[in-house]
């Protein structure tokens, strides 16, 4: 070792070895120049912090002020009676059930309250108070209208005439407003599920009656000395994260598809290397599109390219980082940057003029990295701010939203000059296709003129397609960065298992070239590649942000609609999966993937090994009650393999585990089954 490395070494602790912490060579290249500049980063931060072995088995409960207490599980585990208890006598598993339904509150939170702002803005645009928004997709609002019991017709002398649409999308946006504290009734997006799932849900007493209502009754009920049976802390856990899914997370991605339009498929480039050296680069990190819609139009406008070759840039380059990048990729087609574990090493470039956050999986120590480069790093939202003094805050206000991005790309333009001589932009970059949604997945698999899942069902049931993977989530820098995204994924489609794909996955699986067209011949099965090629799709679809995981509901709520492939979701021969989680949303997610009647697999661990019972009634009885049930399987290729298992099973209670070609029966052939 030099004794300039094992310097370096002793003020950052241990390092990181790049090529062990990720697949991406351009992760490796930025990590291992990090660590030449003496830049820290959450890869040599994870060697030197470890995790409490406690607490990643969920059993530390630190709810009251006579704790925390830990209960680890006795060596050789449980034998016995299980005798475990904390200071108040809670067992393992009522802490461990605690803590995982907080973290359904912690994502289902988060998910929501970015729907609410959203829900904001859009009433805001209606009622037009502000010019910087409007509505954009007036088919998808009159859709929406229907859902919600918003009349889109207004009866005029017997007449059923067309409801003003300026009138319809104020009470849309006052109905949907309403979803998150209305004293009565319940969640009205539940009924968008297959009718039988809504039956289930009312049996089991689990139909959300508003979004904040049951976030809040998980704090309530996890306090100290409430409920203490798992059984029924997690019943309120599948309250919140139904309304999670099919609540907060799914109006924030349809009143999106409103205001700013609903995706499309089009083509952009993944990964460091969307970064340019001769262009103004400004990488947009959080989650509400909200801030990043008026980025790209502020950014986009030929007074802000002017005045950015008016400073010596040949123009200015977007790109995104985590589920932002999503957001304006699908609608926009901005590149993206790189996934959650990438935004540091964004700023390591030295290529990044200005990195503007909003909210949700930022790093906090971006703020000591940008201090070593000439990057502004901007925070943008009032519930978000950095304690760093390098950080600028401008505040985001949808009233004045246009001048808020220009203000935000002026100074990322002026920081242009102030690049340092340490430029180094990884060179790797792959194309994509990206944008898919449930229209547009109806459209080609359907076409125009039949316009439904007909053909998609047809494919599973004869075979070609085996089934459906929901692929989704973070990464976890406790395991190495894309390993198990891409394992997994390409384990599924070599088994003609097509992937819909959203958030850290979507990225990972972006950088990795499996979101063209072409990938399906490299790495699909007979059946997949040949659909793949026949309708000119990719064989992993990207469908967005972490809530647009809601589009994944509903793509497999059409699946059902469409027929022959049972009644409810937990008849399809589908598994979700999130190889790398990391975050309280994972969790939430997960949940509600479960009991809308998903068989889900996490991968790296789940914080629930040290409570046996309620561990077992997460994987086994979750599956009696909603016919979805969690599992977790940290190998990628055994994690697929569990998935395809489960999907075959389907296959053959559903009777279409032999692959057979749709017989035409022609009008020959009904006399002759007439006459018989
Ligand atoms: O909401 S996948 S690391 S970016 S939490 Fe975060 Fe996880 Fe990425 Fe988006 Ni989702």
């Amino acid at each position: 070792m030099t004794e300039e490395k094992e310097t370096r070494e002793s003020k950052a602790g241990k390092l990181a070895d790049p090529v062990a912490a990720s697949i991406d060579p351009a992760s490796q290249q930025m990590i291992q120049h990090a660590q030449a500049l003496g830049v820290e980063t959450v890869f040599d931060r994870a060697v030197s912090l470890k995790p409490c072995n406690i607490g990643t088995q969920g059993i530390c409960c630190k709810n009251c002020g006579m704790g925390p207490c830990r209960l680890p599980l006795p060596k050789g585990g449980v034998v016995g009676e299980d005798s475990r208890k904390g200071i108040c006598g809670a067992t393992p598993n009522t802490i461990a059930a605690r803590n995982f339904i907080r973290m359904i509150a912690g994502g289902a939170a988060a998910h929501s309250d970015h729907g609410r702002s959203v829900a904001e803005v859009f009433l805001a645009a209606a009622r037009k108070e502000t010019d910087a928004y409007r509505i954009k997709d007036t088919r998808k609002l009159l859709k929406i209208a229907a859902c919600l019991g918003v009349d889109t017709t207004v009866e005029v002398d017997g007449q059923h005439l067309e409801r003003d649409i300026d009138e319809i999308a104020v009470e849309v946006g006052e109905k949907a407003l309403n979803e998150w504290g209305k004293a009565e009734g319940e969640l009205l997006f539940a009924k968008r599920a297959p009718q039988p799932r809504y039956e289930l849900w009312k049996k089991q007493g689990v139909l959300p009656r508003n979004i904040d209502r049951e976030i809040v009754e998980i704090m309530h009920r996890t306090h100290i000395g409430v409920d203490q049976d798992y059984r029924n802390l997690i019943k309120q856990g599948t309250r919140a994260a139904i309304a999670d899914g099919w609540g907060g997370s799914m109006l924030a991605t349809e009143l999106q598809d409103i205001l700013f339009g609903t995706p499309t498929p089009l083509a952009s480039e993944a990964n460091l290397g969307v970064l340019q050296e001769d262009m103004v680069n400004i990488v947009i990190h959080g989650h509400e599109p909200v801030l990043s819609e008026m980025i790209v139009a502020a950014a986009q406008s030929p007074e802000m390219v002017q005045y950015a070759q008016s400073k010596c840039a040949k123009g200015i380059q977007l790109s995104g980082i985590c589920c932002t990048a999503n957001e304006i990729l699908q609608r926009h087609g901005v590149p993206l940057c790189g996934t959650f574990l990438q935004q540091e090493l964004a700023i390591i470039t030295g290529a990044c003029d200005a990195m503007v956050v909003d909210i949700q999986c930022i790093f906090q120590n971006l703020a000591n990295v940008a201090r070593c480069f000439h990057t502004k790093l901007i925070t943008t939202h009032p519930i978000a701010k950095m304690e760093q003094d390098n950080v600028i805050h401008i505040e985001f206000d949808e009233h004045y939203a246009l001048e808020d991005a220009q203000q935000i790309v002026k100074m990322a333009i002026e920081n242009f000059r102030n690049r340092g001589a340490e430029v180094m932009i990884p060179k790797q970059k792959s194309p994509i296709v990206a944008g898919f949604g449930v229209e547009s997945i109806e459209y080609h698999l359907g076409g125009t003129f039949r316009g439904s899942y007909y053909t998609l069902n047809d494919n599973i049931i004869n075979g070609r397609i085996r089934g459906i993977g929901g692929v989704v989530g973070c990464n976890n820098v406790r395991t190495r960065h894309n390993a198990s995204h891409i394992e997994i994924v390409k384990q599924l489609i070599k088994n003609d298992v097509i992937v819909l794909t959203t958030g850290c996955n979507a990225i990972a699986c972006a950088m990795e070239g499996l979101l063209t067209p072409e990938s399906a011949k490299v790495f699909c099965g007979a059946g997949l590649a040949e659909i793949c090629e026949t309708v000119g799709i990719p064989p992993v679809l990207h469908l967005g942000s972490c809530v647009d995981n809601s589009r994944i509901l509903l793509a497999a709520t059409e699946v059902v609609k469409a027929g022959g492939l049972g009644n409810d979701i937990s008849d399809l021969p589908a598994a979700g999966s999130a190889p790398e989680w990391m975050s309280e949303k994972a969790i939430s997610i997960g949940h509600y993937f479960v009991v809308s009647g998903v068989y889900t697999v996490f991968g790296v661990t789940l914080p629930v090994a040290g409570a046996p019972a309620f561990q077992k009634y997460l994987f086994e009885d979750l599956e009696k009650m909603y016919g979805g049930m969690w599992d977790l399987k940290v190998d990628p290729v055994k994690h697929a393999q569990k998935m395809i298992a489960h999907i075959d099973q389907k296959r053959r209670e559903l009777g279409i585990h032999r692959a057979r070609e749709r017989i035409m029966v022609d009008m020959a052939a009904r006399r002759e089954l007439a006459e018989a």
